[in-house]
């Protein structure tokens, strides 16, 4: 494994941010152990254990890992969106969450996914591409700067949440397998393993979950493969080793724990629109003004918050995003 400085690897306000919170929390290296005992710590977040080593943690910290695991509080380098709005706290983010593979219930994900191992892993890129990839944790770490990203996601459900990713754009990967001229589209794939995730022994979806996207919606920069939270391993229930992140859709194109990306000249199919074809599109873009056949879309509900607020059209990335779709009809390609 190489060692990589941290500084290398987070942008600069993260890293100090770290380094300013040890210092306000009076955390020298002797009283980390002590923090590790505490209840608000990683081992009743599902987040590896120590003698994992997980890899992000090591590119975070490189020699720091027991520090950095050891960190009781998240990190990030800042407490609002661009929109200002508050991050959701860490134990909101990992205590609600939607991934079947574990369970349909959203406070029982955290603990069904507890046993999960993510380490070690590997993803691979193939299909039509003119240098196929396989790529383990290291290999990621090694090769893509980790961001952070504050990110809403906003779940087809009508509830959403504010994630201080820490992630890469997608494009990079895919510009290093070098899609072939008759490349459209970009189909990913979640591990199948149904020993240790016992959704997968139901037929609640067909498995494994699947999604995909337009190779030019994978290459937008706001596109991210999401490898940590909140300066942290993502935690199984996140989808943990990595995941995509594509924060102007809905939750559901998000997929978790992916071993495959496929590129193809035709539109994959994706586990959802499989399951329901007139309820969730290949699209799924947020749109306040289409509904769900069976609900309103137009507002949400911000998980930690009283009441509702509008949903904003692409999740309130539309400066960023609406090109991408320019001419197209956003009712029928929902
Ligand atoms: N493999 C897989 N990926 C998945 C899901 C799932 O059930 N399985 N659920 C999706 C849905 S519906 C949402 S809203 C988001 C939730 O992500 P979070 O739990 O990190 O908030 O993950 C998405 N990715
Ligand atoms: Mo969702």
């Amino acid at each position: 494994m190489v060692k990589i400085a941290p500084a290398e690897i987070t942008p600069e306000h993260v890293f100090l941010n770290r380094r300013q919170f040890m210092a306000a929390a009076g955390v020298t290296a002797g009283s980390l152990a002590l923090a590790a005992c505490s209840p608000a710590t990683l081992s009743n977040t599902s987040a590896p254990a120590a003698d994992a080593e997980p890899a992000l943690t090591r590119a975070l910290g490189a020699e720091k890992l027991p520090e950095a695991l050891s960190l009781a509080e998240p990190t990030a380098s800042k407490s609002q969106d661009e929109l200002g709005d508050p991050l959701n706290q860490f134990q909101e983010i990992t205590n609600y969450n939607n991934f079947y593979e574990f369970s349909t219930n959203k406070e029982a994900v955290a603990s069904e996914a507890a046993g999960f191992n993510p380490y070690p892993w590997q993803v691979q890129v193939t299909g039509l591409v003119n240098n196929p990839l396989v790529l383990d944790l290291d290999d990621i770490y090694k090769r893509y700067t980790q961001e952070e990203r504050i990110y809403r996601l906003r779940c087809v459900e009508a509830w959403s949440m504010v994630i201080p990713w820490v992630g890469f754009p997608i494009s990079a990967l895919l510009k290093d397998a070098d899609p072939k001229s008759d490349a459209k589209y970009v189909r990913f794939v979640t591990v199948y393993r149904p020993d240790e995730m016992r959704g997968q022994r139901s037929s609640v979806l067909e498995w494994p979950y699947q999604e995909g996207l337009r190779l030019d919606e994978a290459m937008h920069p706001l596109a991210i493969l999401g490898t940590g939270m909140y300066g942290k391993p993502l935690t199984n229930q996140q989808g943990a080793p990595i995941r995509l992140v594509v924060p102007w859709k809905y939750g559901f194109k998000s997929i978790k724990s992916v071993v495959t990306i496929e590129l193809t000249d035709s539109i994959p199919a994706t586990t959802w629109n499989d399951a329901a074809p007139n309820e969730y599109g290949f699209y799924a873009n947020v749109n306040p003004e289409v509904n769900h056949p069976r609900w309103s879309q137009a507002s949400e509900r911000r998980i930690g918050e009283s009441g509702r607020r509008d949903t904003l059209m692409f999740n309130g990335y539309a400066e960023e995003v609406a090109s991408l779709y320019a001419g197209m009809d956003l009712s029928g390609n929902f």
